[in-house]
C-alpha cells in the first residue's frame, strides 16, 4: 500500500528563521550559522536543503503524491497571561500581527498547500492537530487502524529540535505509536545546535525514532522526487576505507553516522579481532577537510555494551585520564555505539601491537619497551596493587577450564591443527617428549580439580591484548575495551599478556622454528622469575642472540617482574593455569578458518605450550595435594598462601594450632617400654640436630624444634607422627606383567584412613631395615610374602603425608621388585591392617591424578629407574606408558 507522507514544519517564521539584521536581535533567531545551514547563504537564500525539500515535496504533492505539509507555527498574544510566562523566558516572538510571525519568504508560498496549526504553549494543540489530520486523511487520531499508523510516514523539520520538533517526534512514534518518525539532523536547527544533535543522536535513535544522516535518504523513504542531484551536499558522514565501511551492517553504519553526525568523513581502523561480533575503532574524522581528533568507537550488541560501561564504570576513578572518556551511547536495532574520547592525546595515537611490530622491523625494542613498562607501572599501581585482596577460589574453574565442552573444543581445534594425527594412536607429533594422546588424557583429569587455592584476586581487564593498550608515542597511554573487567584472579591479565606476546604477536614463525619455541618455552615455565637478558646461561644464549626472541623475552620479563611485585613469590600454579586458559583459547584463532590471526605455525606453537603447560601442572608437587588434607582429630590447618610457605620468609601473622595425638603420647618410648614415639619434650632427645634428611639439611626453629622441609603446613607439634622431624618409612614398588594382557601392573593397596589408593608401604620400626620393613609392611598390608633381598632401591624422598606437620614429616626409602609369574602361581591378595582392600592395577592418567600423598611421583620414579636398568620387565613402552600416564 502506498505510503502517506505528511511533512511536519516547525516555526519557519521571520522572527526565528529570517537573516534580516531586525530578526537576528531576537531571542529565538537560530543565528546566522544555522540560517544558512538550513536555508541557504546569501544569494542562495531559500535553495538550501529545507526550502528545497519543502518546494519538491509541494511539487509532489500537485503531481498528485499522497504527500502533506502541516506548519506549526506558535503565535502569540502578549496579553494573554498563560503566554506570559513563556514570553518572559525567551523574549517576545511570534507576536501576533507583527512581521515576526510572518512565515519567511521561502515558505509563504507554500502556504496554500499547507494547514497552518497556530500553538500559544510549548505543547502541540491536539484538538488543531487532529483537525488537520483528518483534513488529510479523512480519519481523525482516534479512528486510525493500527495499518493506517503503518502507512503513515512523518517527516519532521524546522527549528528547535530540543523543544517542540522534539516532543512532537515522541508524541508521535511514542504516544500515539505511528511506525515511521523520521527526522534528520539537515532539516532541523536550534540556536543550541548541540542539544540539538545531543537529542538526535542518543534521544531519538533510542526512541526508535528514525535519525536520517543523509538527505537521500529521507527523500528516498518519502518518495519526493527530482532531488538526486542537489542531495550529495547534504550526504551522511563518508566513511572510509571501502572494506571496513561495506563489511558493517546497516544498523552499524547507521551509529557510526550517527557519531560522527557534524563530520564530512571518517576514517576507521578496526583494532584487535572483534571475532565475538564487536567492532572497536581507532577513529580519525574530518569536518570538511579539517581534520578532527582521533577517537575510540566501540560498537557491539547492547547486552556487550552494558558490561562495556559496567567495566568503565568500575575503573574510571581508579584509572584517570588513561581511561578513554565515554560519550553518551547512540543504538539502532539491536546495536549500541559508544564514541570514547583520548584526553590529552598529542601524538598519533596506536596500538601497542603496532608499535610493538614497528619495533620488531627496527630491530630497536627500547620504544616499545619503554612504553610497555610504563603501562604495566601504571596498572600495577592503580589498578592491581589498589584493590588487592586475598582469596580462596577454585582455579580451574574460574578459568572456565573444567566443562566438558572445553575438551571438545579443545579436540576440535586439535583435529584442524594437526588433521594427519590419528588422535587415538600414541603418535608423537610435537616433539619427542609430547604425545598428543597422553596429553588429552591428562586435560580433564587436571583441570576438573575442585581444590580451592589460596591466592589474591583484583580488578582485572580480562582481555588485555596489545589492541586494547593505545600510545600516542609522546608517553601518553589508554587502556580500552572494559567489557571483561571484574574482580579475577591477579594472574589473569598478566598472563593474557604473555600470551599474546607469545602466540599471536610472534608473527612469521615457521615450523622449523618450534624446536627453540619448545626450548624457550620450557625455560619460560621453569621458573616464574626471569634472569635478566646477560645472566642467561649458554644453554639459552640464543634468545639474546636474536633480536625477535630479545624483544618477546625483554617483554614477558617486564609482565612477570610486574606480577611477583603485586602477588609476591608462590603464584606460580595460578599464574600458569592462567597461562593454559589463555592458551587454550589460543588454538581458536585460526586465520585459515576466519576466527583469528595465528597462522599455522603460530597454533603448532600454542599447542605446545598447552602440552607443556598441562604437563608441568601435572608435575606440580602442590598440585595433588592442594586440598591440604588432614587426619580428622586434627585442628583445622592455618591457612598458608603458598607465597608464605617457606620458612625463611618472616610471616607475623602465622599462628597454627599445636597438635599432638594423644596415642603418641602413650607411646613415649622414654616412659612406656617398647613406645615408638619420641619424648613430647624434644629438648631431651639426643641427637636430634644430627638426624637426617633425604631432603638435605633440616633448619630448626628459635625453640629447636625441627622445621619441615616443605615448609609451613599450618599445624604445629607432631600430630600422629613419632618422631620429631623426619618418620621414616619404606615403600615397596611391586610389578608384574598381567599373564592375560601383558599390561604392566602395580600393587596397590586402598587405606582404611583416607580411602585412597597407594603403595603398600609401612613405618620403619626400631632396628629394623629397609628391607625388612618391605617384606613386613607387604605381608600386612596385602598378604603377600616376599624377600627384598634383590631388590633395586629406586630413590629417597619427602613424602608429601596427610599426616605432616610443621615439625614431623614423613620421608621414604623406595624399593622395586618385578615379579615373574612363576612367582604369583597361587597367591591370594587379601586386604590387611588398615587397608580396605588390595589390587594389580594398570597406572592411567586418572588413577594416578587421585593416588595417596605423592604415591604417583614415586611410582613414576620407579618406572625411569626400569627403563635405565633395562631387566626383563616386559615390553619396554609398558613402562613408557606409565611414565607418560602420570
Ligand atoms: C606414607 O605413609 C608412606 O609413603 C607410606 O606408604 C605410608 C606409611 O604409613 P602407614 O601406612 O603405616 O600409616 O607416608
Amino acid at each position: 500500500m502506498e505510503k502517506s507522507i505528511i511533512i511536519i514544519a516547525n516555526s519557519l517564521t521571520n522572527d526565528f528563521i529570517s537573516p534580516r539584521p531586525k530578526f537576528q536581535q531576537v531571542q529565538l533567531n537560530v543565528g546566522l550559522r544555522e540560517i544558512n545551514r538550513l536555508m541557504g547563504e546569501g544569494d542562495r537564500y531559500g535553495f538550501g536543503p529545507l526550502p528545497t525539500y519543502l518546494k519538491a515535496a509541494m511539487a509532489g504533492k500537485q503531481a498528485g503524491k499522497p504527500i502533506s505539509l502541516i506548519l506549526l507555527r506558535d503565535l502569540h498574544d502578549p496579553e494573554d497571561p498563560i503566554q506570559q510566562q513563556e514570553l518572559l523566558r525567551y523574549g517576545d516572538h511570534n507576536l501576533q500581527g507583527t512581521e515576526g510571525a510572518e512565515f519567511v519568504p521561502p515558505i509563504v508560498g507554500l502556504l496554500p498547500k499547507a494547514e497552518v496549526i497556530d500553538t500559544q504553549t510549548l505543547s502541540m494543540p491536539i484538538y488543531a492537530f487532529n483537525r488537520a489530520l483528518k483534513e488529510i486523511l479523512g480519519k481523525g487520531l482516534l479512528d486510525l487502524t493500527i495499518e493506517d499508523r503503518d502507512r503513515i510516514v512523518f517527516v519532521i523539520v524546522g527549528v528547535y529540535t530540543n523543544i517542540l520538533v522534539l516532543s512532537t517526534a515522541t508524541m508521535l512514534r511514542n504516544e500515539y505509536g505511528f511506525q515511521h518518525v523520521l527526522v534528520s539532523p539537515h532539516l532541523v536547527g536550534s540556536n543550541n545546535h548541540e542539544v540539538h544533535l545531543s537529542a538526535l543522536q542518543i534521544d531519538f535513535p533510542n526512541t526508535l525514532i528514525r535519525v536520517v544522516t543523509g538527505l537521500k535518504e529521507i527523500y528516498a523513504s518519502t518518495g519526493v522526487p527530482g532531488l538526486a542531484d542537489h542531495l550529495d551536499a547534504y550526504a551522511a558522514c563518508r566513511i572510509t576505507p571501502r572494506e571496513v565501511a561495506t563489511g558493517l551492517n546497516r544498523h552499524q553504519r547507521s551509529i557510526i553516522e550517527n557519531l560522527f553526525m557534524v563530520h564530512t568523513r571518517v576514517r576507521l581502523q578496526p583494532l584487535g579481532g572483534g571475532y565475538s561480533g564487536s567492532l572497536l575503532f581507532l577513529t580519525q574524522g574530518e569536518k570538511e577537510g579539517v581534520k578532527t581528533v582521533a577517537e575510540i568507537v566501540k560498537v557491539d550488541k547492547h547486552v556487550q555494551m552494558q558490561k562495556e560501561l559496567d567495566g568503565y564504570n568500575l575503573v574510571k576513578d581508579l584509572i584517570g585520564q588513561h581511561v578513554p572518556t565515554f560519550g553518551l551511547p547512540v543504538s539502532h536495532g539491536p546495536f549500541t555505539g559508544i564514541k570514547m574520547d583520548l584526553a590529552c592525546m598529542s601524538g598519533a595515537p596506536e596500538t601497542f601491537q603496532a608499535l610493538y611490530e614497528s619495533c620488531t622491523e627496527s630491530t630497536d625494542s627500547s620504544p616499545f619497551l619503554t612504553t610497555f613498562n610504563d603501562a604495566l607501572a601504571l596498572l600495577k599501581d592503580n589498578l592491581y596493587q589498589n584493590t588487592l585482596k586475598e582469596k580462596r577460589y577454585y582455579p580451574y574453574r574460574d578459568f572456565a577450564l573444567h566443562t566438558e565442552q572445553q575438551q571438545i573444543w579443545l579436540e576440535e581445534n586439535i583435529g584442524y591443527i594437526l588433521p594427519e594425527t590419528d588422535l587415538n594412536a600414541n603418535q608423537f607429533v610435537l616433539t619427542e617428549q609430547i604425545s598428543i594422546p597422553n596429553f588429552l588424557a591428562h586435560f580433564p583429569t587436571i583441570t576438573r580439580h575442585t581444590d580451592r587455592i589460596h591466592g589474591y584476586v583484583s580488578l582485572c581487564h580480562g582481555d588485555l591484548n596489545f589492541a586494547n593498550l593505545i600510545s600516542d608515542g609522546k608517553g601518553n597511554t589508554w587502556i580500552i575495551d572494559w567489557s571483561h573487567t571484574d574482580e579475577k584472579p591477579v594472574a589473569t591479565d598478566f598472563a593474557k599478556l604473555e600470551n599474546d606476546l607469545k602466540f599471536i604477536l610472534n608473527k612469521g614463525i615457521t615450523d622449523a622454528d618450534l624446536e627453540v619455541l619448545r626450548r624457550f618455552d620450557e625455560f619460560l615455565l621453569s621458573s616464574m622469575e626471569l634472569p635478566p637478558l646477560e645472566r642467561l646461561s649458554d644453554e639459552f644464549g640464543f634468545i639474546g642472540d636474536d633480536p625477535g626472541f630479545k624483544q618477546v623475552y625483554s617483554a614477558i620479563k617486564a609482565v612477570r617482574d610486574t606480577y611477583l611485585a603485586v602477588v609476591g613469590r608462590g603464584g606460580d600454579m595460578l599464574y600458569r593455569i592462567a597461562l593454559l586458559k589463555y592458551a587454550v583459547h589460543t588454538l581458536s584463532f585460526d586465520q585459515r578458518r576466519g576466527r583469528g590471526e595465528c597462522s599455522l605455525p603460530q597454533l603448532k606453537y600454542a599447542l605446545l605450550s598447552v602440552c607443556l603447560l598441562v604437563m608441568h601442572l601435572k608435575e606440580d608437587e602442590l598440585h595433588r595435594n592442594i586440598r591440604q588434607d588432614k587426619p580428622k582429630d586434627y585442628p583445622a590447618r592455618a591457612i598458608v598462601p603458598q607465597a608464605q610457605a617457606p620458612w625463611h620468609l618472616d610471616v607475623p601473622e602465622y599462628k597454627p594450632e599445636y597438635w599432638v595425638d594423644p596415642t603418641v603420647l602413650e607411646n613415649d618410648g622414654s616412659k612406656t617400654p617398647g613406645g615408638w614415639a619420641d619424648p613430647e619434650d624434644w629438648g631431651q632427645i639426643r641427637g636430634l640436630e644430627e638426624r637426617g634428611s633425604f631432603t638435605g639439611e633440616i633448619s630448626f626453629d628459635s625453640q629447636g624444634r625441627p622445621l619441615n622441609p616443605a615448609g609451613r603446613r599450618g599445624i604445629q607439634g607432631r600430630g600422629l607422627l613419632g618422631r620429631w622431624g623426619p618418620n621414616y618409612t619404606v615403600d615397596p614398588v611391586l610389578t608384574r606383567q598381567n599373564p592375560v594382557t601383558g599390561e604392566l601392573e602395580f600393587l596397590l593397596v586402598q587405606r582404611e584412613d583416607i580411602k585412597l589408593w597407594g603403595l603398600p608401604g609401612g613405618v620403619v620400626r626400631e632396628g629394623e631395615s629397609d628391607t625388612d620393613t618391605a617384606g613386613r609392611a607387604l605381608e600386612e598390608k596385602s598378604g603377600l610374602e616376599h624377600d627384598f633381598q634383590s631388590c633395586a632401591v629406586v630413590g629417597q624422598m619427602y613424602v608429601d603425608d596427610y599426616r605432616n606437620t610443621d615439625h614431623a614429616w614423613m620421608e621414604t626409602t623406595v624399593l622395586h621388585l618385578h615379579l615373574q609369574p612363576s612367582a604369583l602361581r597361587n597367591v591370594q591378595l587379601r586386604e590387611g591392617v588398615g587397608i580396605r582392600d588390595a589390587a594389580w592395577v594398570v597406572i592411567t592418567p586418572e588413577l594416578a591424578d587421585c593416588l595417596y600423598a605423592n604415591h604417583a611421583k614415586i611410582i613414576k620414579q620407579a618406572a625411569i629407574s626400569m627403563l635405565e636398568r633395562d631387566e626383563d620387565f616386559g615390553e619396554r613402552r609398558e613402562v613408557e606408558s606409565v611414565i607418560l600416564n602420570i
